[in-house]
């Protein structure tokens, strides 16, 4: 059995327990290891042609719509684009006090005589700073390679951090309340540690329009949890397929006492907001379901802008993640082209 069809067949089980409120669900080793970087996702709209990695391709159009579907002509490896690579750095954290870990993507060309951009990218339940970087179907590398040569985006640092920000280094994540503290604590340690770190360490813009928040599922949760609470320092935002918890519910894993009232859900009156907030999810999500849509509803509610999307077919997977990061980058692109008409 593959590691999606098992974290399918626990999804199966764990729905009965839909009316069990006080069960917490059992979650194998394997299948924590899907949690964190979403279900193994079909890749046969991902077949590489000759003709996809060929300089004849279409180019994409500089548009503000979104697209369901990452194109295949963003996440092929291309003979004439040199990918920057993963690598692993630590922080002292003083919201854990602890020595903590982190992923890293410079760009193939990384030089300290320019400053570039970031995306801090948080993971999934049970995750830690190699979910994504370990995961190389989730095209990240290549997105944001093929994206910076096509000149849409300037070339972008990839952060992905360790989200689980305890101060007990034997805690582990879990599917009860509080296990998921430290999830809700990162807010923390991003802000007053790996940020001032990133910023000191490596040769990047600062400031919100140079500073870009992402995340899937528990990620997607508590990027939407950072950018409501410090709209302020994100200009760009993506919060895909988030987890419940946000507000106070109970699902098939567990009851969340909510981090937030429902009409806290939204921006402060004064706020300077992101230029761009998104939130996506597929339709066939077998983990959270609908609860970034009741998100996206609760947002229109509370008058807070956002764009919200959902991707057609798609379950838990990097279907989701591609699609999430190429719609971010090309608002990015489409937002930065209208402030600057010759840029
Ligand atoms: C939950 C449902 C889903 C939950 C977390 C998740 C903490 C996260 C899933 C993931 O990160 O893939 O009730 O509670």
């Amino acid at each position: 059995m593959t590691d999606s069809a098992k974290l399918e067949s626990t999804m199966e089980e764990n729905s009965s327990m839909a009316e069990d409120h006080n069960s917490e669900a059992e979650v194998s080793e394997e299948d924590k290891g899907s949690f964190a970087k979403g279900i193994a996702a079909e890749e046969s709209s991902e077949a590489t042609s000759d003709a996809a990695q060929t300089e004849t391709e279409e180019k994409s159009v500089l548009t503000n719509e979104i697209e369901e579907r990452c194109p295949v002509s963003i996440t092929s490896t291309r003979k004439d684009v040199t990918y920057g690579e993963f690598t692993h750095g630590t922080y002292a954290s003083k919201t854990c006090g602890l020595e903590r870990g982190y992923s890293i993507l410079l760009p193939a060309d990384y030089n300290t005589d320019k400053q570039y951009p970031v995306l801090y990218l948080l993971h999934g339940i049970f995750g830690n700073e190699y979910s994504f970087s370990g995961d190389a179907s989730n095209k990240i590398k290549e997105i944001v390679g093929n994206m910076a040569a096509e000149g849409l985006i300037e070339e972008t640092i990839v952060v992905c951090p360790n989200m689980y920000a305890s101060s007990d280094p034997t805690q582990q994540p879990g599917f009860d309340a509080e296990s998921c503290l430290p999830y809700d604590n990162f807010i923390n340690d991003l802000v007053n540690d790996l940020m001032p770190h990133i910023e000191s360490e490596y040769s990047v813009l600062t400031g919100r329009e140079n500073t870009d928040l992402a995340g899937f599922s528990m990620g997607g949760r508590e990027t939407l949890f950072i950018t409501l609470q410090k709209p302020e320092l994100f200009g760009y935002v993506c919060s895909m397929s988030a987890a419940p918890g946000i507000v106070a519910t109970t699902d098939k894993f567990m009851t969340h006492p909510g981090q937030l009232a429902e009409s806290e859900v939204k921006f402060a009156e004064d706020a300077v907001t992101p230029n761009v907030f998104i939130l996506c999810c597929g339709t066939r999500d077998s983990v959270v379901g609908t609860y970034p849509k009741s998100y996206h509803e609760l947002l229109e509610a509370n008058g807070t802008d956002h764009i919200w999307y959902e991707v057609t077919g798609a379950d838990h997977d990097n279907n989701v993640i591609k699609s999430g990061l190429y719609n971010l980058f090309k608002q990015i692109a489409y937002d930065k082209s209208q402030a600057e008409p010759n840029h």
